[in-house]
């Protein structure tokens, strides 16, 4: 690890150690550390190559016609980027599934929108993680 110095406006200080209070963050430079690595994220996220690790997460209504064999049929036509997938039943008709993959950021997210825009999946989420 570096140590360095910054200089920044009064208000980003004040800024800065109210986020870390806020979620709890023992020092500043953990805050920043967390903060430069959503950075980093969002960086590996704009090149399609980069390879990463991600989870998709989403809610469906397992009831809804056809949904559940559309899924499955999506999942095993992404079979080399799937490494995990936890069910959940959240209710009589809802079920939660949690999707780790591990490929480049274009392959995950091309798995991500085929399983997100499928009708009755809802309030669908990526989370894209880079890999060294
Ligand atoms: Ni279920």
């Amino acid at each position: 690890m570096q140590r360095v110095t910054m200089t920044i406006d009064d208000s980003q200080l004040d800024a800065l150690d109210a986020y870390a209070d806020r979620r709890g963050y023992p020092s500043r430079s953990e805050a920043m550390r967390d903060i430069l690595a959503g950075m980093q994220m969002a960086e590996t996220d704009a090149d399609p190559d980069a390879a990463c690790i991600a989870t998709l997460s989403y809610l469906f209504d397992h009831e809804a016609r056809d949904l559940s064999r559309r899924l499955t049929a999506e999942a095993h036509r992404h079979h080399h980027l799937a490494l995990s997938t936890l069910h959940v039943h959240v209710s009589h008709d809802d079920c939660l599934e949690v999707v780790v993959l591990r490929g480049s950021v274009a392959e995950v997210r091309a798995m991500a929108d085929a399983i997100l825009t499928q009708k009755g999946v809802r309030m669908g989420r990526l989370h894209v993680m880079p890999l060294p």
